[in-house]
């Protein structure tokens, strides 16, 4: 039998007084793949959601019990997200005081982006940053401690020797060309801290209940909106061409998510981008397998636009019952300066056209974009507005976070952009602060405008949350009144009762999320 490799899901911050602004509740599916790759091939592996154990008061001499009952070989710490940089560094810190013995690699898509200057950083508490899509280069590491007690020079580790950062570069066979080749994900991996037994929340508390996000595609974008960093992948995670699983990778993983509890899913990468042909074949599949009636409902991003009414049908009869539309903002002159392949007309189009086949619009919407002004904002509050009445939800509108990677981050001033959160340190704001009732938190906006300053920023998509806070009760009404009916001829699962419920919450949530 191998050893056990143990990888961590880590709090935002273990020092928090409160609940952090940008909570961290969800696994990544990139960690959970990893571990599958690694039971694979015969490893023991447990992931601790330690988020999930801060929140319930779990001790560092809690953590020391709980490593003792596993032993691991090699420690993986997971920093996918802006909001995980302090948290990650933080574990890796108590890990080293109790196990200094055991090598402990960060990895993720922040920390790709930050690999140098969190080494130059943490090397007396981290052994390296493993960078990029890691199924098969951790497997190696691994692998290489198991066998010969050493790293080894794996494709995309960042390391700290002789004084110095050194960087081992990427090779094609890195990463599985074919990503059919990654075996599906399963929650069992994920144990209780100090028992060892199977957690008892794997899932993601959705509202209706456990909910994950599956994997439809990986590799970059062929859009390039300047505020994404999905048009420019390829440079983080490595993988240089779009693709798409099968759908019977996919609905193998959906059925085994099933048997373990799932009743929630999102598709939640870019499956709109794998066509017309694609969709249909994916809906169809879904319909054969009858994966609609297992679940409470299936959610999936898309640009406005992008899907026509068949494929919203098919999808809709297979159990598609809400997507979320990044619309952004309601000014075509903005539209066209981010370089979004929409404008007001399409958006609303879209949307009617989304509930006309029994699926929720979910709308998207951000303040703060390159070139705005007084003008702009008001034409988003008239969308915002008009999309409501037929049958659109807004349910995030938040300033615009510039994320590093992105064509808007490294060409900020070309857009007349100043930005204010830059380096790795910087970007740990997201992960100390904390939660206020409503969500007014200028030390966390991330840049200023021509036209614009954090609190203008700020100001922006409060005005125009209250704006949508107000007429809840008219927006919950129009929506039962006129379009309730035809989602749920769609879904049988689905009650008026239960969507008053969702939309409600929503709308009342609308005013803590600041990103
Ligand atoms: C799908 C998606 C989601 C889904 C599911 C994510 C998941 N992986 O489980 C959901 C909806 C949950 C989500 C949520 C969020 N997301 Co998101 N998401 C994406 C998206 C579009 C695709 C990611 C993906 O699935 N890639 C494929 C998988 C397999 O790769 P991966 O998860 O990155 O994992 C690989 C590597 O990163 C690495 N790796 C990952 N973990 C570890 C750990 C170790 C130890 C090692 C060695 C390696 C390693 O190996 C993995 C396997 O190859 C990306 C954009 C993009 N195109 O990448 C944004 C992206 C990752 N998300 C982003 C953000 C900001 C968020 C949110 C904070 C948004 C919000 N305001 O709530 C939340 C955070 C959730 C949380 N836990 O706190 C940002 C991150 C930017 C940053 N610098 O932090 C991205 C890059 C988009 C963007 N805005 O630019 N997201
Ligand atoms: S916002 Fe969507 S369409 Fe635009 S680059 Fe990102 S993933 Fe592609």
């Amino acid at each position: 039998m191998k050893g056990d490799v143990l990888l961590i899901h880590p709090p935002v911050n273990f020092h928090l007084a409160k609940e952090p602004f940008m909570p961290s509740s969800r696994i990544g599916y990139g960690l959970l793949h990893i571990a599958a790759c690694l039971l694979r091939r015969g490893f023991r592996v447990v992931v601790w959601n330690l988020d999930d154990a801060v929140r319930r008061g779990i001790s560092p001499r809690e953590v020391e019990r709980g490593l003792k009952t596993i032993n691991p070989i090699v420690i993986g710490v997971e920093m996918n997200w802006l909001n995980l940089s302090r948290g990650a560094v933080q574990t890796a810190e108590i890990l080293k005081k109790l196990r200094p013995d055991i090598p402990t690699i960060i990895g993720g898509t922040h920390a790709t982006i930050f690999s140098r200057s969190i080494v130059q950083k943490y090397h007396t508490i981290i052994d390296g940053v493993l960078t990029g899509e890691a199924e098969k280069t951790f497997l190696r590491l691994v692998e290489n401690i198991e066998k010969k007690g050493i790293m080894g020079k794996v494709g995309g580790l960042v390391y700290f020797k002789d004084g110095q950062v050194r960087q081992i570069s990427r090779k094609k066979d890195d990463l599985y060309e074919n990503i059919d080749d990654i075996p599906p994900y399963t929650t069992k991996v994920i144990k209780h801290v100090t028992q060892g037994t199977p957690a008892e929340t794997p899932f993601f508390q959705g509202i209706v209940g456990p909910s994950m996000a599956v994997e439809t595609t990986r590799g970059p974008c062929r859009l390039k909106c300047i505020y994404c960093i999905g048009g420019r992948i390829d440079r983080v995670l490595g993988r240089c061409n779009f693709t798409t699983h099968s759908q019977k990778w996919i609905v193998d993983q959906i059925n085994l998510l099933i048997e373990e509890g799932m009743k929630d899913l999102a598709f939640q990468d870019q499956p709109f981008l794998s066509g017309k042909t694609n969709l249909l074949e994916l809906a169809k599949t879904l319909q054969r397998e009858k994966i609609g009636e297992k679940l409470n409902g299936i959610n999936m991003t898309a640009i406005p636009g992008i899907l026509d009414g068949e494929v919203l049908e098919e999808m809709s009869k297979a159990g598609l019952t809400t997507i979320d539309y990044g619309v952004e903002s309601g000014s075509n002159r903005i539209l066209n300066l981010l370089n979004r392949p929409t404008s007001r007309e399409v958006v609303l189009d879209a949307v009617k056209l989304t509930i006309s086949k029994g699926v929720i619009p979910k709308t998207f919407w951000m303040t703060g974009l390159p070139g705005e002004k007084t003008q702009d904002l008001s034409e988003t509050r008239d969308l915002i507005l008009q999309t409501t009445k037929v049958g659109g939800i807004p349910w995030w509108i938040t300033p615009l976070v510039i994320i590093p990677g992105t064509e808007l981050f490294e060409r900020s001033e070309d857009f007349g952009v100043k930005l204010r959160v830059k380096t790795f340190e910087d970007f740990t704001i997201y992960s100390n602060v904390w939660e206020k009732a409503v969500s007014w938190y200028p030390e966390a906006v991330s840049h200023e405008t021509e036209h614009m300053n954090r609190y203008d920023i700020l100001k922006a998509s409060f005005d125009l949350k209250l704006e949508v806070y107000k007429r809840s009760g008219e927006i919950v009404q129009n929506f039962i009144k006129n379009y309730a009916e035809k989602v749920i001829s769609f879904h049988s699962t689905l009650t008026v009762n239960l969507l008053e419920q969702i939309i409600r919450e929503n709308l009342k949530n609308l005013l803590k999320a600041f990103f």
